[in-house]
């Protein structure tokens, strides 16, 4: 499958973040609704209200709807914004990790959890102790470690923390300061908490110079992604407001990690997510676009393309308009 597929004709999903578990295709979306709230930075306009999972056997064939997961209703702590979630799998439990914003309207991440991959899912109490900000990306080692990667600049409140910290005036670094970073934490084994302090994650540029605040086609903006390829670890994200899905690679789950490209270019839409996987040998990066919405931002369709790499690890672009 070369070309790009939307995945779902009936509802509006988008923030794919994807995992192969007993050999099916598993598709964590957010599910966008038309909330009538009017377009803004802050993201209000994304104010949606539950989870869905689908799945698939193959890229080719058609996806399973299952329904709803898990409701904003039925999380005690959340008050609105179900964002970009994803899933974690450990000894036969499936671990759902959400963020929403509190009575407080402070993003948090919280966990649900089921012992199928399809949910639904029942959630904690309480969000996940020392959490904030959006985008949570779970990522498991080969050693069988998990770790997080998470945040999100502007509506995802990231630029309200340094040192994992709230701080008094929430704003960007100057231009020509180090970028903000997503971060990197290590989940205990529960999987239901932080086994360490979040920590960040730096992206140098070929001469080893953290990529700056004011580089926005370089700079990490939301939707981390890791994976693994050849034994090295891709941490993939967007930049946001230059509509890019770029990655850099290191050595280790935390990093350094060296900028490479862009994997996709812009796509109709403001936002751009994505997640990636290796299925049956092939690669597949799946995203999302508002072409099928007329070009509302808040309401995404998923869609799914093959990713290719080059003979020197790098990967093919793949342009967001074709
Ligand atoms: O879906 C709401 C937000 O839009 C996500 O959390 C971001 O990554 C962006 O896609």
């Amino acid at each position: 499958m070369k070309n790009k597929k939307y995945l779902l004709d009936e509802l509006y999903m988008a923030d794919p973040s994807v995992h192969v578990f007993n050999d099916k295709i598993y598709i964590y979306p957010s599910h966008d609704i038309d909330s009538g709230i009017p377009e803004n930075d802050n993201g209000d306009h994304f104010d949606m209200q539950d989870y869905h999972v689908l799945s698939m056997d193959s890229v080719e064939e058609k996806v399973t709807d299952h329904g709803v997961a898990l409701v904003i209703k039925d999380i005690p702590w959340a008050n609105r914004q179900l964002w970009d979630c994803d899933v974690a799998h450990k000894n036969g439990k499936y671990y759902l990790y959400f963020p929403a914003k509190d009575y407080l309207d402070v993003f948090r991440i919280g966990v649900a959890v089921s012992n199928q991959p399809q949910g639904p899912f029942e959630p904690l109490e309480t969000p996940i102790a020392g959490s904030y900000s959006i985008d949570p990306c779970v990522f498991e080692d080969d050693d069988g470690k998990h770790y997080m990667y998470f945040g999100g600049l502007w509506g995802g409140q990231l630029q309200r923390y340094r040192n994992n910290k709230a701080i008094e005036c929430g704003q960007e670094p100057e231009d020509n300061s180090p970028a903000l970073p997503s971060k990197i934490v290590r989940l205990s084994n529960n999987m239901l908490s932080f086994d360490e302090e979040p920590k960040e994650i730096i992206i140098v540029d070929a001469n080893g110079d953290p990529i700056t605040a004011g580089d926005h086609n370089r700079r990490f903006f939301e939707a981390s992604w890791m994976h693994k390829y050849q034994g090295k670890y891709y941490f993939s994200y967007s930049t946001g407001n230059t509509h890019r899905i770029c990655y850099a690679i290191g050595d280790n789950p935390y990093g350094p990690f060296t900028y490479q490209g862009v994997i996709l270019t812009p796509v109709v839409g403001w936002t751009t997510h994505h997640g990636i996987i290796s299925f049956k040998d092939k690669w597949y990066l799946f995203h999302h676009d508002s072409v099928p919405s007329g070009g509302k931002t808040w309401l995404r369709s998923l869609k799914v393309s093959e990713m290719e790499y080059n003979a020197d690890g790098t990967i093919k672009t793949i342009d967001g308009i074709d």
